[in-house]
């Protein structure tokens, strides 16, 4: 899918913390599953059908017995899969301590949860460095490179010093937040030259890219113009990608008997509305005042009890993490206080599942809720919306999300709320709930259109091919003749106009320009729907 979508022979290193498979029990009964979370979600597909190599963590591969060991590694290579091995105290600090210790909470706005002792980043730059040795043995010439995500943010630096001349791309999937909070980080100046050390340096929404360069103006001597830095004599491309789901695939899971029949089982014969939430156990997500939200408008109206139901599934998450720990318990504490002041003999308000569910129940669940409860505090996009979207070839249901997730930028027609607003998130529910028919439709028929157009493929391919326009001495290269076409038009513009001729300065000037609109007008317009 790369080599199709961007027409290049060159393979693509996809290098990322987790592996798109997690190894499950032990002896012969072992198996090789799919991993959750967005990050493989969105990516297996296209490793799958293009030529690529996955470099990542492979979790307790160390520990296994010799035989099992060689047996995954084996399978794991059959499926163009290259493990990286971590020591337990090497994941242990890296992994829990700084990537979901400080990084998460950090780039999350949440710097209250960072821990007073803050832990070695030593160890997150070895493992860093372990990563950028299997990438730098797997690379041949013509290949790209993408590497995603806060646990490697060093890795790209760490790749250029050994290959000056690769391609290399960054994604990350979480937010840049603004650089007040950036620069609370310690390390905050070896982590944007590992990120420079990227040819493009891709962001979910324009408004994170904007924060990214504000943090480098703020940090560094580089020079930072509307999507590009030049950092040490080199361009760096900074842009939105925003990741897209596999819409089409979801259309159709819908359409299967399996996913039909768990859709009747689930919406049994009750005439009961269905509220529903899935996300990750994750204290970015919103959990608790979503559920708070849900329990203001029992209380405020009690003619709907009985009639209305939530399942909120809550996929284990990151337990090793002691604030994750206290967080569940927060979680468990809510929803049985909740059921047990408004529940009756026979009705529960909520069904809460801590655990993940199949892919066909998955889809059953999109397609049975009346209202999806996307509600996170603060989210680099949120998949869960886009693949309830894609999931609804019914043409109905109605989408609750918060402006603070990355997708609201692109999906304005969802009900937007405000998740600390637990008032005004009652009265978006109960909105969804009686919304007629018609406005329902007509919403679901433009967030429809957006989630297929820029759909999983989309993301990757516009991702791609950025990355492969660059020039490796870091200038803009210009394959599809783009820039030209658009030169040609300026021209014609200007010959309509009969401005005397201008040369190519004002021409890449007048670009930069351009550039620089378009993302305040982006910016802009994100604005608007926040207020
Ligand atoms: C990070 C960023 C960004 C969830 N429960 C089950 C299940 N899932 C799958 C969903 C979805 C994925 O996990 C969750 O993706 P999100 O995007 O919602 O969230 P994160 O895991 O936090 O992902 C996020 C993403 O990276 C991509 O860049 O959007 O902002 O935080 O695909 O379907 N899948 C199955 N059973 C479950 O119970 N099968």
């Amino acid at each position: 899918m790369f080599q199709q979508s961007d027409g290049h022979d060159g393979r693509v290193i996809i290098v990322s913390n987790r592996l798109p498979v997690v190894v499950r029990g032990d002896g012969d009964n072992l198996a090789l599953l799919p991993a959750a979370g967005g990050l493989a979600t969105g990516l297996r597909p296209l490793h799958e059908t293009g030529d690529s190599i996955w470099i990542g963590w492979a979790g307790d591969l160390p520990t296994m017995p010799r035989a099992t060991r060689k047996r995954v590694v084996r399978e794991l290579q059959d499926r163009r899969i290259q493990p990286v091995e971590l020591t337990r105290s090497q994941s242990h600090g890296y992994y829990n301590g700084v990537c979901n210790g400080v990084l998460w909470p950090l780039f999350h706005y949440q710097i209250d949860r960072i821990p007073l002792t803050v832990p070695e980043w030593e160890v997150y730059r070895s493992v860093n460095e372990r990563f950028a040795d299997a990438v730098v043995r797997e690379y041949r010439d013509g290949d790209a490179i993408w590497i995603h995500d806060y646990h490697l943010l060093l890795v790209p630096g760490l790749v250029r010093d050994r290959l000056p001349d690769a391609r290399i791309g960054f994604f990350l999937h979480i937010p840049f937040p603004a650089c007040e909070i950036f620069r609370v980080a310690p390390w905050r100046r070896e982590i944007l030259a590992g990120m420079l050390g990227a040819t493009v340096v891709g962001f979910h929404t324009p408004g994170y890219a904007s924060q990214f360069e504000d943090a480098v103006r703020a940090l560094t001597a580089f020079e930072v113009e509307p999507g590009r830095v030049t950092a040490n004599a080199r361009s760096v491309r900074v842009g939105a990608y925003p990741m897209g789901v596999d819409a089409a695939w979801f259309t159709a899971a819908a359409a299967t008997e399996a996913v039909r029949m768990e859709r009747e089982q689930l919406a049994g014969t009750s005439q009961q509305q269905l509220l529903l939430g899935i996300d990750r156990l994750d204290y970015t997500k919103g959990i608790p005042r979503r559920l708070l939200a849900y329990e203001q408008l029992l209380r405020d109206n009690p003619e709907i009890r009985g009639r209305v139901r939530l399942i909120q599934v809550a996929v284990p998450s990151r337990d090793t993490v002691p604030s994750y720990q206290k967080f569940r318990r927060e979680i468990d504490e809510i929803v049985g206080r909740i059921n047990g002041e408004h529940g009756t003999v026979d009705w529960t308000p909520i069904r809460y599942l801590h655990q993940s569910v199949s892919p066909t129940q998955l889809v059953a669940l999109y397609g049975a809720a009346d209202v999806m409860l996307v509600t996170p505090l603060c989210d680099g996009m949120n998949l869960v919306a886009k693949e309830f979207i894609a999931s609804r070839a019914d043409g109905d249901g109605v989408l609750l999300l918060s402006e603070f997730a990355g997708a609201a930028a692109q999906l304005p027609e969802a009900v937007s709320v405000n998740p600390y607003a637990i008032d005004e998130m009652a009265a978006a529910i109960k909105a969804a709930l009686t919304m007629d028919v018609a406005e329902r439709r007509r919403r679901m028929r433009a967030l429809r259109a957006r989630v297929a157009a820029e759909d999983i493929t989309w993301w990757a391919a516009s991702f791609m091919r950025d990355l492969r326009a660059e020039r490796l001495d870091g200038r803009a290269a210009d394959p599809a003749g783009e820039s030209a076409a658009h030169r040609v038009a300026l021209a014609d513009v200007i010959a309509d106009l009969e401005i005397p001729p201008v040369g190519i300065e004002h021409v890449k000037a007048l670009e930069v320009l351009t550039d620089h609109v378009r993302r305040r007008v982006e910016a802009a317009a994100f604005q608007l729907r926040l207020d």
